[in-house]
């Protein structure tokens, strides 16, 4: 039997043809090596959350608002099945993406030197919001008086993580799971620059004081360090235990008071520092050696950016800092409880009871009786944990409607947000009472969709919420009196991110 042009292939058949397929309907777009092109990179890593089966949707429908043309008149059934698992398998090598590829990847569409000195809109630019819409892969800039936007523009494939913000608010830095790092000028309201740093990346931190960008990879295994001015890369920094093991970046944080960025490792159990600071001088035991000399001169060999190792019992995971940032929390993989680890005696120096795979990432930080305590979501455990940051003792267990992911609060509100989106009831809100540590109401804004990841205004009247749908929207709700304010209508907006809250490090979100 034929479709098209095509000779019906048993199942067997169609995936031993499954490399032939591809390099026929895919590589121009995806690139022969799957690492992307002008189409996203198709390695199990990058399609993230995308189930196989969606997946044979896309190849046999195409996918709206992109270039990928349906295949479903051309393919059978078998053969788009063995296309999805053949794009989910891994490649049998790390793919090599150093210092020339990344350079070659750079594209800068305005000299940083042109850019206009004021905003060229009449808003409050510290209370713009940044909302990633994965829907269809755009960037929504918000007023966040109005809640009119100020610009919509396409983004690179599947943005993940948080976007993040030059110290001054103006640029903002957006990372994809393909690798792509994406400077945007708020002012102007246009892409900056753009550079591949990755196969396929975990996320993007900026130093405080604005000069650097370092961006962590799962593939290949290294920390890429960039000129936040125009995304020149810097260095590249091989993830490399002391046996020779290497491994995926779990994810990279900034540590103001320190100046320094720490790493959180998925394949060694050592927690990284990377002092950025020009007086940084000769850092401890375990330099790591870069690719690259050093950018600038007279700093330490192999590169300016030198990583401290710190020797921990456990890999970790997801890391939430205590306000000095001396001491930075993780989750262990087997997902069972939490360490302390002290950046400057460099060891562990407490354990925590938090079963149940805690999300400390998502955590935030209040004050009741003068003490600072945290909070956290756990992706398998319907509860919220509450966790003295003296003692480091696990003072209560609010228990949830479900397991959730995300949870915020503002220095000017008593309440937190969090979602139940990792149980049954997706469409759940709970609102917690700081003081009384309780729930204190459940909010169901859109009846069985998907609701989750809260962020406030700069003064902490609104909180924000992503009916994470394809058919999305973002609710703007009063913090007081939990009333819908308004509803704008979104495709699929994961998250959303306030420039002042993020600048000014508020305890109540993420960094
Ligand atoms: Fe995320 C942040 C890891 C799946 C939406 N997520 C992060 C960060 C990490 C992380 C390390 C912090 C990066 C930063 O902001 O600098 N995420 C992971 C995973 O390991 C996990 C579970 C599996 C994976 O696919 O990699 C995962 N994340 C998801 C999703 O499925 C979400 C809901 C939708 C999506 O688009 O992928 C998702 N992650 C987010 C969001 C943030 C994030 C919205 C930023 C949170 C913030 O407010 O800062």
């Amino acid at each position: 039997m034929v479709v098209g042009m095509t000779v019906l292939a048993t199942p067997a058949q169609a995936v031993e043809d499954a490399p032939r397929l591809y390099a026929e309907h895919c590589a121009a777009c995806h690139g022969g090596d799957r690492l992307g092109a002008i189409g996203p990179a198709l390695l199990p890593e990058n399609l993230g959350r995308l189930r196989k089966a969606e997946a044979e949707t896309v190849i046999a429908r195409g996918r709206a608002a992109t270039q990928m043309p349906a295949h479903g008149d051309k393919l059978t059934p078998e053969q788009i099945k063995a296309l999805a698992e053949y794009v989910f398998t891994p490649l049998a090598a790390v793919p090599v993406w150093g210092m020339e590829e990344i350079r070659a990847s750079r594209v800068v569409n305005v000299d940083p030197d042109q850019l206009p000195s004021r905003p060229q809109w009449d808003a409050d630019p510290l209370n713009l919001f940044t909302v990633v819409e994965t829907g269809d892969h755009h960037v929504t800039i918000l007023d966040g008086d109005s809640f009119k936007p100020l610009a919509r523009f396409q983004s690179r494939f599947a943005l993940h993580g948080g976007a993040k913000y030059s110290p001054d608010g103006r640029f903002v830095y957006l990372a994809s799971r393909d690798g792509w790092i994406t400077k945007y000028d708020l002012y102007s309201l246009q892409i900056v620059a753009e550079i591949r740093a990755g196969v396929n990346t975990r996320n993007v931190a900026v130093s405080h004081d604005g000069r650097f960008l370092m961006v962590g990879n799962m593939l290949p295994h290294t920390l890429v360090a960039l000129d936040a001015r125009d995304l020149t890369p810097l260095q590249v920094i091989p993830v490399m235990g002391d046996a020779g093991a290497t491994s995926r970046v779990s994810a990279v944080y900034t540590a103001p008071p320190r100046a320094s960025f720490v790493v959180a490792l998925k394949d060694i159990a050592e927690v990284w520092e990377i002092p950025y600071a020009d007086d940084a001088g000769p850092v401890m035991n375990g330099f790591v050696h870069s690719y690259e000399k050093g950018h600038e001169e007279g700093i330490s060999p192999g590169g300016r950016f030198q990583a401290i190792r710190i020797r921990i019992p456990d890999f970790l995971d997801d890391f939430f800092f205590d306000r000095s940032y001396e001491r930075v929390m993780g989750a262990s993989r087997d997902g069972t409880k939490g360490l302390v680890v002290d950046l400057d005696i460099k060891r562990k120096v407490a354990e925590i009871d938090l079963p149940g795979m805690p999300h400390l990432g998502s955590g935030i930080i209040f004050k009741k009786d003068g003490r600072d305590f945290m909070a956290t979501p756990h992706l398998k455990e319907a509860v919220i944990s509450i966790i003295d940051m003296t003692s480091w003792k696990t003072v209560k267990r609010i228990p949830t409607l479900g397991p959730g992911f995300f949870m915020r609060s503002h220095e000017n509100t008593g309440y937190a947000w969090i979602d139940v989106s990792m149980g049954k009831e997706k469409d759940a809100i709970q609102i917690i009472d700081l003081d009384a540590m309780e729930i204190t109401r459940t909010l169901r804004p859109a009846a069985g969709r998907t609701t989750a990841h809260a962020e406030f205004d700069r003064s902490g009247r609104h909180v924000l919420i992503s009916v994470m749908e394809a058919e999305g929207e973002l609710i703007v709700f009063d913090a007081q009196s939990f009333e819908v304010v308004t509803r704008m209508p979104m495709k699929r907006p994961v998250g959303k991110y306030n420039v002042f809250n993020k600048i000014n490090y508020s305890s109540g979100t993420s960094h």
